[in-house]
């Protein structure tokens, strides 16, 4: 009897950005010990608590594909690239990736619509929903950055921002969250 519920190519796509959300993971932990060494405690625990976040949204993907009765293909995870050059670099290519990786979940969604596949399609939406979060959250750090200085920050103003980021919330509020008291 036939137990699998997704197609051979949403289990396929499904997998792969199971991994990427582990690729993400390990992008965050890369900067975050990069920042490390450079001194930024501050903006190091922000990224860590991404890091944890990734491999959180990885757990999820992998989840619903065994949920779906299809199987989950481990597979190795691609390094995470170069380090950053500076700060602003670093909060400038965390956006880029989050841009990213909206992309493939919405080829996702295209793929589970195309499909039919609604109960994809709704799991999906929790991302959708985070990537969006995740988008403003990096929006608003290259905003913070850009105020210090950007790439000519000077020292004083990445000390303050860094000791701001050590307790940043990990969410960001959505714009469908917000009220005329509450702005
Ligand atoms: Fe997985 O949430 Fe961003 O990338």
């Amino acid at each position: 009897m036939e137990t699998n519920r997704l197609s051979p190519t949403l289990a396929a796509t499904l997998n792969a950005q199971m991994t990427n959300e582990a690729h993400n993971s390990q992008i965050y932990l890369a900067y975050a010990s990069w920042a490390d060494d450079k001194g930024y405690g501050g903006i190091a625990n922000f990224l860590f608590r991404h890091a944890n976040e990734e491999r959180n949204h990885m757990m999820k993907f992998l989840e619903y594909i065994l949920k779906r009765g299809a199987k989950v293909v481990i597979t190795e995870i691609p390094g995470p690239g170069a380090d950053p050059v500076s700060v602003n670099d670093c909060f400038e290519k965390v956006f880029k990736y989050e841009v990213e990786n909206t992309t493939k979940i919405y080829d996702i969604v295209n793929m589970s619509m195309a499909e039919k596949d609604w109960a994809t399609w709704n799991f999906l939406q929790w991302f959708v929903k985070e990537q969006t979060e995740e988008e403003t959250l990096a929006l608003g750090l290259l905003d913070k950055i850009k105020v210090a200085g950007g790439e000519n920050a000077k020292d004083d103003a990445l000390y303050v921002l860094d000791k701001e980021l050590a307790t940043t919330p990990d969410d960001a509020t959505l714009a469908q969250d917000v009220t005329v008291e509450k702005p």
